[in-house]
């Protein structure tokens, strides 16, 4: 019996609809996690790593119809549509409760109900929140273990009354009549993750697999964070963090937020190619911010562990990552190779000659399928990361300087430029886009807007979020971040990309930590401050003056093109758009005229 009351009723009543044949609740040991192992193995859906190669580890394989997050089944279920947006699945709440009434009855039959009472954030910091997550997957608590702070600690720091986040997961297949289970067992055909921001509730059924399954990651350090963050004045991000120091020592905090996929663990893990500068992981995918007595925004990673992406992770393109999976780590959906380790597309320059594929099969390089499926993962400690900041689990988190917004674009945007301030930086994330398809010469691509990378992952309408950042900018006595767009994807007309990227990318940092200094020359465009050709730390790149000069130049012609474009956007959204962004539209549209006149 737990001291929580309202936990242990929420507990009886979950426990009341699932009917599990019976109830554990996690105490995040060694212990539990081996024993999770054990049942995983005899399951046959994991396999451990040879100990030699890879100490510690597991390889699993899921289903093959349960290998990503599922956005067209993830639902926003808000009193109103209006309040959920157009960029939420909106499902009326006592709709979706009526529906997974019906799913979640007996849906853990034959099965063990775990209770995961988890820290999103250092236990005690003033910055983190507290989930419950009751899931009947053996392989979801393995991976909380890891991705989270899960166990007594906090259970003590709820104490009798705190405040947590109730998640409830199941892969929805009961085993009813003594059934012979399955390795993975999953239920796609049925596939629900419903949010419910008013009452910050998460409920997700019938898959196994990351995002939708490991509830304390996109779910609710994201989704319900982004409706807590909103009511209680704080921000809630899909962005990394991380510390640069200088050559004299300074450091500086920026955070970053790049759509999926856009390389945002490489970034966080970046080793910088310029001498004397270091950087250091502090998180790699979700940031959460809180105001300082100072005025300062102080920003925790909340999570404990990476999820990453391994295709194209190697030793070029991010070695502190492959350092990190090393040992004591989770591989799922990567190949095998004969010796008993894993590999996956991009890890070397040239496949093995034979690997066990990500469904079990035998795999030759002569076959035109991947060896690890393209979202295969591994899940690993953060703390096992060599370039992890010492002060990754700093209780008050970290006063950050500079926010990056980035997306992918072979045209128009510059390799980096500076807002002038909040409102400015605030448009330029609202605007952020990706190109879908190629661009011809002296046009712009199909744009995909992801703004602020958080299409996917804001729990409400995203004209109100975009009011939310605004009215963090004014906040009494705040102490902002300078705001970058940055763009690493510059295409030339031949198609190729203009800029080296990885490591290299630090020599945009550098600009960023000198402009936050007050050290680093600009020149005021109509796109904001962009860096003069020689504050940018170019030396022994293997770039033209022209190469440079086009990184940098502000496409006037182009971003007058994008004018019509944002507005069309902007007008998605209905009157629920904020008048100092439509404002923010026509000044970017009036400084661009002008600097076009002054050309002609
Ligand atoms: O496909 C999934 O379930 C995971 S998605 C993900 C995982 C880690 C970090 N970011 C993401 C994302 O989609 O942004
Ligand atoms: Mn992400």
């Amino acid at each position: 019996m737990l001291k929580h009351k309202q936990l242990q009723d929420w507990i009886d009543s979950v426990a009341d609809l699932c009917q599990p044949e019976n109830v554990v609740i996690c105490d995040g040991s060694k212990d539990e996690y081996d024993r999770m192992w054990r049942l995983l193995m005899d399951a046959g859906v994991a396999k451990p790593l040879n100990p030699e190669r890879r100490p510690r580890s597991y390889l699993v394989r899921s289903d093959p119809g349960d290998v990503a997050r599922v956005e067209d089944k993830t639902f926003i279920c808000t009193e109103t549509k209006a309040q959920a947006g157009p960029n939420n699945n909106w499902v009326d709440p006592e709709d979706m409760r009526a529906t997974l009434k019906r799913l979640f009855t007996g849906c853990m039959q034959g099965r063990t109900m775990y209770v995961i009472p988890f820290s999103m954030g250092p236990v005690g910091s003033p910055i983190a929140h507290i989930g419950v997550e009751i899931t009947d997957s053996p392989y979801v608590v393995t991976s909380m273990h890891i991705m989270t702070r899960v166990g007594q600690a906090v259970i003590d720091e709820l104490g009798t009354d705190g405040n947590f986040v109730p998640c409830i997961h199941s892969v929805g297949r009961p085993l009813t009549d003594r059934q012979q289970d399955v390795p993975w067992p999953c239920n796609p055909e049925n596939l629900h993750i419903s949010h419910f921001p008013d009452t910050r509730e998460i409920w997700s059924f019938g898959s196994g697999y990351g995002g939708n399954a490991l509830l304390g990651k996109k779910c609710f350090a994201l989704r319900i964070a982004s409706a807590m963050a909103k009511d209680e004045g704080w921000l809630a991000e899909h962005m990394l963090i991380l510390k640069i120091t200088s050559p004299q020592g300074e450091t500086r905090y920026i955070a970053g937020a790049f759509p999926s996929a856009c390389g945002k663990t490489n970034l966080a893990m970046l080793i910088p190619t310029i001498k004397g500068w270091t950087v250091e992981t502090v998180g790699d995918d979700i940031c959460w911010m809180k105001f300082g007595d100072d005025g300062r925004l102080y920003a925790i990673n909340p999570e404990a562990g990476f999820f990453g992406v391994a295709p194209g992770t190697s030793m070029d393109s991010n070695k502190n990552a492959m350092l990190t999976l090393s040992h004591d780590c989770i591989f799922t959906n990567v190949a095998e190779t004969e010796d008993g380790d894993v590999w996956w597309e991009g890890m070397t320059p040239e496949p093995p000659a034979h690997l066990v594929d990500w469904q079990g099969n035998d795999w030759t390089p002569a076959l035109d399928t991947p060896a690890a499926h393209p979202n295969a993962r591994f899940t690993v400690s953060a703390s096992q990361c060599p370039a992890i900041a010492d002060e990754w689990e700093a209780l008050a988190g970290v006063p950050i300087s500079a926010i990056l917004f980035g997306g992918r674009r072979a045209t128009v945007v510059p390799l980096v430029n500076e807002a002038r301030d909040w409102i400015e930086g605030t448009f330029f994330g609202s605007i952020v886009a990706s190109e879908k398809t190629a661009a011809a010469a002296g046009t712009i691509g199909e744009l995909r807007r992801d703004p602020m990378a958080m299409l996917p992952f804001c729990g409400y309408n995203m004209a109100d979020y975009w009011s939310h950042w605004l009215k963090i900018g004014e906040h009494e006595g705040a102490n902002l971040p300078n705001i970058y767009y940055v763009n690493w994807f510059r295409k030339d007309i031949d198609g190729h990309f203009m800029w080296p990227g990885f490591g290299e990318n630090s020599r945009v940092l550098k600009w960023v930590f000198e402009r936050c200094l007050g050290a680093a020359e600009a020149l005021e465009t109509p796109i904001g401050n962009v860096p003069t050709m020689d504050a940018v730390d170019f030396d022994d790149l293997d770039l033209s003056e022209k190469d440079k000069a086009e990184l940098l130049r502000v496409d006037v012609d182009g971003w007058l093109q994008e004018i019509p474009l944002i507005r069309e956007y902007y007008a998605s959204f209905g009157n629920r758009i904020p008048e100092a962004l439509i404002r923010q539209v026509d000044l970017l549209e009036a400084r661009l005229k002008e600097a076009q006149q002054a050309v002609a």
